[in-house]
């Protein structure tokens, strides 16, 4: 039979062993308790038997056996230690930002098409000596139409199809409406301010319209009013000839033909050459040669007086066009309906 000494030995062997194996605080804890429990460990069990040894060999033993309990003692510690030490490395690694990786790219949102173009347009005019206006979208009939020489019943009325609002009117109000055009702001800059007078109002229109490549029942334009003494179509003209040639390259000729507006007198709508196939005509001028980008007009002295303007001293003209449609052939774009489905196939090559 091995003495208790040997037995000291092997187990001292053994513990420390299966120590190094052990990778978790709870396995230590494990590992304790088998070894050092008070009840079942390996090593108090063996004491139990020191008692029946001769007394002269109680000592020795007893002092390994002391030995050996500071030794599982500081190889616990020490194995806890390394236990936490792994662990904490683990966390640490874990936690590591990889600073090679490339970093998140960053969207940037752009300005939508169509007020890229307004915005376009709108320098021209600034640099022009023109201010920029904003008015409201919900008004009057008086201002849409009538102080416009659009009576109610007028024929011209049809080419504006109307987005009536139900507005119940107590105190006898003129019916509300979207406005279906930008050019009631010529009302309301004249009311407003004394010639001379250079104003550009962008702002989104109204129209009861189905829709189809060319029509949107929200669009925008951009309207103009310059009114002062002595100004007469040629600065009409050469306004309009300046802007074009700037929004569309110096190359361009300009055509006007008659038009009616009941707001002006005369009217004209105005056309450039087609900078696609330069006049020869193709798909973008439809065949004309010809690309028609807005009405315009002297303004009616009807108009002036109706906002107190003597026309025998004032004249003035206007214009009004659809940024939209000269987004459109600025860029080949062959629908009017991408601008407003929000897809960003579309949007994004702006
Ligand atoms: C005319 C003379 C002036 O002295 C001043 C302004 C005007 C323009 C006038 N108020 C007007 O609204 N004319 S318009 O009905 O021909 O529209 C002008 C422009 O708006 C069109 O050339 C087009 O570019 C755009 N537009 C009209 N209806 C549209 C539209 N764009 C998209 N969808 C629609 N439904």
């Amino acid at each position: 039979m091995t003495s208790i000494k040997e037995q000291l030995i092997s187990l001292e062997k053994h513990a420390m062993s299966d120590l190094k194996q052990i990778e978790t605080e709870q396995g230590l804890d494990e590992w304790r308790i088998n070894y050092q429990g008070r009840r079942n460990g390996q090593l108090p069990k063996l004491l139990e038997e020191l008692p029946k040894l001769p007394i002269e060999d109680r000592r020795e033993v007893g002092i390994a056996a002391n030995k050996l309990r500071d030794t599982l003692e500081i190889g616990y510690n020490e194995r806890l230690q390394e236990i936490k030490n792994s662990e904490l490395q683990e966390k640490l690694l874990e936690e590591t930002i990889d600073v090679s990786l490339p970093g998140r790219k960053q969207t940037l949102g752009k300005l939508h098409p169509t007020t890229q173009t307004i915005r376009e347009i709108s320098s021209i005019f600034v640099n022009l000596g023109y201010q920029i206006v904003d008015g409201p979208e919900v008004e009057s009939d008086y201002y849409n139409f009538e102080a416009l020489n659009i009576p109610p019943d007028h024929p011209a009325r049809d080419q504006w199809d109307t987005l009536w609002l139900d507005y119940n009117n107590e105190e006898g109000i003129r019916p509300l409406l979207l406005r279906t055009h930008t050019s009631p702001m010529q009302i309301r800059t004249m009311e407003n301010q004394e010639p001379p007078i250079r104003v550009i109002v962008p702002g989104r229109c109204y129209r009861h319209e189905a829709t189809d490549t060319t029509h949107e029942s929200m669009f925008f334009q951009i309207e103009g009013l310059a009114v002062d003494k002595g100004i007469t179509f040629a600065d009409l003209k050469g306004t309009l000839y300046t802007f074009a040639r700037k929004l569309f390259g110096a190359e361009r000729k300009i055509r006007f033909r008659c038009d009616f507006f009941p707001f002006v007198e005369p009217g004209v709508d105005m056309s450039i050459d087609c900078f696609s196939c330069d006049g020869i005509g193709c798909r973008v001028c439809s065949n004309t040669g010809w690309i028609e980008i807005m009405g315009a007009g002297m303004v009616h002295p009807d108009v002036l007086k109706r906002v107190g303007y003597d026309p025998d001293v004032y004249t003035g003209f206007a214009f009004g066009m659809g940024p939209e449609r000269i987004s459109m052939l600025k860029h080949g774009i062959d629908d009017i309906r991408h601008f407003y489905t929000n897809d960003l196939r579309f949007l994004e090559q702006f």
